[in-house]
């Protein structure tokens, strides 16, 4: 029997509740937690509340129960969902995806791995080793990920600190020929600062916890994570994670997708380098700043190949244009430590953005030709950030919760959207309900001109001073009125508002007071830590242009000879050019001149040192390791990108929300909401006001009035007939009427519930709940009598 006619474990779909309100949906809800029941339907959306244990409810057997079954036929799963996603791509041939939400430690990143897992069980039958292959990178690049992306934070022990959206592709049998893995934003401030209570990145403990011993020492790194700063702020190294184990994990992982071990290699140096850059400490001796640990500055000279003294310098100097000249400028203490916690925090992003490349390199797909097989369809299964609040909240929860602000939004639309489209196309008339559409909370962080993210772009291009307080002065004076803003400032009573430096977004799903303290520095960020760029136009800036093309000694490209004459006479290139560049040296100069900057013929003269020793680039450009380089891939730009204006972190967050939330909204959608049951990570406790403010600010009641208000229940016409024919006599076991259309009517008139059905002109829509019941309590009495029926015939008593 189908698990929604039990009444021990609750409706199995909240539009089957005998009415609709807050309290009857909770106690719905607690119920089937407390049974063991974690997923319930809003008609094909999953909700699902955090069990926080171990389920018996994801093994092989489970898989078989829901394999191309329909959702209704078995109790609410992940798989049922999944499942139906798949079908509907390869039925239809339609690209879907699979939107998961809900809060920090909800059970996104869970889901989507279950999810996963069923795709790569049910497909394939014929064994195909190609197939076979890209279902095991799909699924191992999840560990990778997870090692390199998540963290311990105060809300989740494994929390996603990064976004991430696969694409699955289906060959036209319907089974998986690759994929691609789009990655947003990575939290990589965690590299340098934890809150109390929080752990930076896994791979970090991972790499101490579980490194060989030879390993660690040719890294220079010891066994105890609290030797090293960086990675013990939080005050928490351990966590309910096995480290140790999981660093095998995570290496056999990283083999098996193809990573090669001088690859490996260098992500270890990457790790260990951060490590040591961590417990660098700068002094003073008179006027000159210091490393006082100089010994570590050695160790990272070694682990990037590259001088002790080229490290030094680039951690201590940094190049000041005076009037034509250039010269070397020492950091204070203070600058040099910012230089060194942007360099860690630098390599750490690049590094994660080249294993998400280099996975993708490996699951892409190859070899496919549409004209020959057909289109190939797309699963996307999407597993963001949640939203979150913490006792500091900086830009980076700021787009994190932005983030979540844009998926529900989605969900608005395209649940509705989906509802309307379907009531239009089936020729039934449809009825507005209402909701909070969060939409002004969207417009208040991504408008153009008056949004925050503009505001603050705007304070970071002020010229002079740029303080956050002049990007607070800005927010208040264009936001003074707006209902979902306000801050210490505009509201001086306000208890939550304690720092003059506060201000308070009101988010679709609560409260969240944000410290504008970082907000210019972590937006500049893109702007400032590309020196590389910062050199070119400077030099492009003072000199006029010459055509290269025409210079007798380049007309074969530029020799070994050319660039030790450039470097040996064009010191300082602004007051003695050479007399072969008399008129300065060109555009296509200087990019020749970086594309080749990491060419072993060349090395920089004097003057080069200081302006590229400023730059995180220089280290890695005069490293010899060329899987180091790999991660700087800029000296491959051309000019007009090298040349081309930055984008601020905030600019390119949004193009990339928008960009993701566009690609979701042209595709089939299926929903996951997650709901965190307790704050204490207890398998026991329901919170009920925990609980309740979720499902309200998800709008999951108003999902299920939307559901409702409509028809509970829609099914195809042959599909609905295959369920329900035995309970009449003109459908069982087979009808002769014209269509299955007539048939259906015919069944529907036979029981009585005409006036609660509406024929649309492929599917029957069923108003309430009850009829359904009725319809499925006459199916079971029906099934039963014709079984014992049956019995007595096989028997022969009748
Ligand atoms: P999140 O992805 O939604 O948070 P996770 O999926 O990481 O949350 O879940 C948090 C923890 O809850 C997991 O580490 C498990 O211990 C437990 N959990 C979640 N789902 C299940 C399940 N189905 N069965 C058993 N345990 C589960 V965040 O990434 O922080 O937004 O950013
Ligand atoms: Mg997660």
């Amino acid at each position: 029997m189908a698990e929604h006619e039990s009444q021990e474990f609750g409706k199995a779909d909240f539009v089957l509740l005998d009415s609709v309100s807050l309290e009857e949906f909770m106690a719905n809800l607690k119920l089937r937690f407390e049974k063991g029941r974690i997923y319930t339907y809003i008609g094909e959306v999953v909700v699902s509340v955090n069990p926080y244990r171990a389920m018996n409810i994801y093994g092989r057997d489970t898989i078989e129960q829901y394999k191309g079954r329909e959702l209704y036929e078995r109790p609410p799963h992940l798989f049922a969902i999944a499942d139906a996603a798949y079908k509907a791509m390869k039925r239809r041939n339609k690209d879907t995806c699979i939107v998961i939400s809900g809060e920090s430690g909800a059970g996104k990143t869970e889901a989507s791995k279950y999810i996963m897992q069923y795709i790569a069980a049910i497909t394939n039958p014929g064994q195909r080793a190609e197939v076979e292959r890209v279902k095991n990178m799909l699924l191992k690049s999840n560990c990778v990920l997870e090692a390199f992306g998540n963290a311990k934070t105060n809300r989740n022990d494994n929390s996603s600190r990064f976004g991430k959206y696969m694409d699955i592709n289906f060959d036209f049998k319907g089974d998986p020929i690759g994929g691609h893995i789009n990655n947003y934003l990575l939290e990589k401030s965690r590299v340098i600062f934890q809150q109390e209570g929080e752990r930076s990145f896994h791979s970090f403990y991972q790499m101490v916890k579980g490194g060989s011993e030879s390993l660690l020492r040719s890294l220079h790194v010891s066994k105890d994570p609290t030797a090293y700063s960086y990675i013990k702020v939080g005050g928490q190294v351990k966590s309910s994670i096995n480290d140790g184990a999981d660093f095998k994990a995570v290496a056999d992982a990283m083999k098996v997708i193809g990573f090669t071990p001088d690859e490996i290699q260098t992500v270890y140096k990457v790790l260990a380098t951060i490590l040591h850059l961590g417990n660098l400490t700068f002094g003073v001796d008179g006027d000159t700043t210091l490393i006082e640990n100089s010994k570590v500055v050695a160790v990272i000279g070694v682990l990037l190949a590259t001088k002790e003294e080229n490290v030094g310098k680039a951690l201590l100097y940094r190049t000041v244009a005076t009037g034509r000249d250039v010269i070397d400028k020492q950091h204070t203490t203070q600058e040099a430590s910012y230089g060194r916690d942007a360099l860690a925090k630098a390599m750490y992003e690049r590094m994660f953005c080249w294993i998400v490349g280099r996975i993708n390199d490996v699951i892409e797909v190859k070899n496919y030709d549409a004209k020959v097989h057909g289109k190939n369809t797309v699963i996307g299964v999407l597993d963001i950030y949640g939203f979150e609040i913490f006792q500091n909240n900086s830009f980076e929860q700021f787009c994190i919760n932005y983030c979540n602000e844009k998926l529900q939004q989605l969900f608005i639309q395209l649940v509705l959207r989906q509802e309307q489209e379907e009531y239009q196309r089936e020729g039934i008339p449809w009825k507005h309900i209402d909701y909070f559409n969060n939409q002004i909370i969207v417009d208040l962080v991504e408008l153009q001109h008056k949004g925050i993210f503009s505001v603050l772009d705007e304070a970071c291009m002020t010229v002079g001073k740029v303080t956050d307080e002049v990007f607070l002065q800005g927010l208040n004076s264009k936001l003074a009125k707006h209902a979902h803003y306000t801050s210490r400032k505009l509201s001086p009573t306000d208890k939550s508002l304690e720092f003059d430096r506060d201000f308070r977004i009101r988010h679709y799903a609560g409260d969240v007071v944000y410290s504008v303290v970082g907000f210019i520095d972590k937006n500049k960020d893109t702007l400032f830590q590309d020196f590389k760029r910062l050199l070119y136009n400077r030099l492009e800036s003072t000199h006029t242009c010459y055509p290269l093309s025409s210079h007798p000694s380049l007309s074969h490209g530029p020799t070994a000879a050319f660039y030790d004459a450039l470097i040996t006479t064009c010191y300082p290139l602004s007051s003695r050019p050479p007399p072969s560049l008399s008129h300065g040296p060109t555009v296509a100069f200087y990019d020749a001149l970086i594309t080749n900057f990491s060419s072993p013929l060349f090395s920089p003269a004097p003057l080069f040192l200081p302006l590229f020793s400023s730059s995180p680039l220089f280290l890695s450009l005069r490293s010899s390791n060329p899987v180091l380089k790999m991660m700087w891939p800029e000296g491959k730009l051309s000019i007009t990108e090298v040349t081309k204006r930055p984008l601020t972190a905030a600019t390119l967050f949004k193009n990339s929300m928008i960009a993701l939330v566009e690609n979701l909204a042209c595709k089939e959608p299926y929903y996951v909401r997650c709901i965190k049951p307790n704050d204490v990570k207890s398998p026991l406790l329901f919170e009920y006001e925990r609980c309740r403010h979720q499902v309200e600010y998800l709008g999951l009641l108003e999902n299920v009035r939307v559901r409702r208000a409509g028809f509970a229940n829609r099914q195809e016409y042959p599909r609905f007939l295959q369920r329900y024919k035995m309970i009449s006599e003109f459908t069982w076991p087979n009808h002769d009427l014209p269509s299955d259309k007539e048939a259906v009517k015919r069944l529907v008139q036979g029981c009585g519930f005409e006036h609660d059905v509406a024929y649309g002109k492929t599917k029957v829509f069923v108003r309430t709940p009850r009829t359904l019941f009725c319809l499925e309590e006459q199916r079971d009495e029906m099934v039963g009598r014709i079984v014992l029926f049956l019995q007595k015939v096989w028997r022969g008593t009748i």
